[in-house]
């Protein structure tokens, strides 16, 4: 008794708490973006430890920015990947197509063909450079914009808009939301719409993979929204526990569908800096660098590969299209932002290093992405005839039910009949399927 305190009987002179609720600097109709503010060092500027290094050889880069390619068009630097002209080009002609597959694609949402679709406008080198840095058979756990990656991997584009058009050449039978992807010829964990999932899996996948002394590692792709939920954190725990062999690919690209970095802890630290609290190593990537993303992603990978440990990889970048084409940005962020991105464009910026080389020009460019435009207008008319949407069921009504359990359970087997009743019921001139 004699210890507790004296219980109070006024507040009047205490401070009054208040709620920090974020707020994004610019908001519609901000004619004037500034984003100085933003610190962005030097190319070539931030050392490169070795990929066995203790993760806390990596706290200084956990709030640096990795660059490679200056302002002159060159490649800077320890992080310099040293890639050939002919890889240069592969990587610029994956990023030509990924380009005219997002424009296709959303013009056929707009145009009835699909009900939905996600572009990755400004954000191609985090999932081409990255992928390219992988090994094929490396198991990537993806979130739903990391189309770059199928591409990169060779996915023939005919089966993706299959998928998007959820027609009778889809693979996954119209059961998934347009663009949620799955192949396992290509290493590629079916996509799922409940955000971060995929970090824990890909974190499990990774632990089997140890424990089965396999070689092959894992990688996540997670958006930096997506990482306020708990999913990513206990992903965290586990990877660095057990020493995962896997890398959290990190793509904060400021927005998550209209609330911006800040809700998701933006705001005070670097999302790179999550690493240090749960002694993963952590790297800070200018994500519309193709070449500094290539190079992060390959330390990763080798660390990960001689069991030196997993990384957590913040790729810094900008959406600069809407979340989706069921968003309008224009109701919640300044018009201006992408122009005034400073990262620039990542396109360009391979681009005009292959100028810069001597190794490309604009003819040439203009040419491959005719090409790359010409060869998804012809794969899309080639899916187009295995249906669109609202044009016909596409799948046996009856498939709905299968391929979850290799064996059907009764449960199952029961709604199933169930629903074929009911359908004798809707339609008794005939089932359609
Ligand atoms: C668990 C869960 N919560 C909310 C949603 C709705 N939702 C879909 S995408 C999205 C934004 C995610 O933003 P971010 O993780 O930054 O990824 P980005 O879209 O920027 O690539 C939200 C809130 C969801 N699909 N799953
Ligand atoms: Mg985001």
């Amino acid at each position: 008794m004699a210890n507790r305190p004296e219980r109070e009987t006024s507040r009047a002179n205490k401070p009054q708490l208040s709620l920090h609720v974020p707020e994004p600097e610019y908001r519609p109709g901000s004619e004037e973006v500034d984003f100085s503010g933003i610190e962005i060092p030097e190319a070539g500027a931030q050392p490169r430890p070795d990929e066995a290094c203790d993760p806390s050889e990596t706290v200084g880069l956990c709030t640096d920015l990795i660059r490679v390619l200056g302002d002159d068009n060159k490649a800077h630097g320890p992080w310099d990947p040293k890639l050939d002209p002919d890889t240069l080009r592969e990587m610029l002609h994956h990023f030509s197509l990924v380009r005219a597959f997002d424009e296709r694609m959303f013009r056929g949402q707009r145009q009835g063909k699909t009900s939905f679709y996600m572009k990755c406008t400004g954000e191609e080198a985090t999932s081409i450079s990255t992928a390219m840095a992988l090994q094929p058979d490396d198991m990537v756990f993806p979130s739903y914009r990391q189309q770059g990656v199928l591409i990169a991997r060779g996915y023939p584009l005919i089966e993706m808009i299959n998928q998007i058009y959820s027609n009778s050449g889809d693979k996954l039978k119209g059961r998934q939301l347009p663009i949620m992807y799955s192949s396992r010829e290509h290493s590629f964990f079916s996509i799922s719409g409940n955000l971060a999932t995929q970090v824990p899996q890909a974190v499990g996948w990774a632990m089997a993979s140890a424990i089965k002394n396999d070689s092959r590692i894992a990688t996540s792709w997670v958006g930096e929204g997506s990482t306020a939920e708990g999913d990513f954190h206990a992903a965290c725990t586990f990877a660095s526990v057990y020493n995962a062999p896997v890398i959290i690919n990190l793509i904060n690209n400021q927005w998550a569908i209209s609330s911006f970095s800040g809700f998701a802890g933006g705001e005070r630290a670097t999302f790179a800096s999550r690493a240090i609290g749960y002694g993963l190593a952590g790297l800070r990537v200018d994500g519309n660098d193709p070449l500094a993303c290539y190079a992060a992603e390959r330390w990763a990978a080798n660390r990960a590969r001689t069991n030196s440990g997993p990384t957590l990889i913040e790729f810094f970048t900008y959406r600069a299209e809407g979340h989706s084409t069921s968003d309008d940005p224009s109701g919640y962020r300044s018009a201006n932002e992408r122009e005034a991105w400073p990262l620039g464009d990542p396109v360009a910026r391979l681009k005009n290093h292959l100028i810069e080389l001597g190794e490309w020009d604009e003819d040439r460019q203009a040419e491959m992405d005719r090409n790359a435009a010409e060869k998804v207008k012809k794969d899309t008319k080639e899916a187009e005839k295995n249906g669109i949407l609202g044009h016909g069921m596409h799948q046996p009504f009856h498939t709905m039910f299968e391929d979850v359990f290799d064996e059907e359970p009764w449960h199952l087997r029961e709604q199933n009949e169930e629903s074929q009743r009911e359908r004798e019921k809707k339609y008794p001139d005939g089932v359609p399927h």
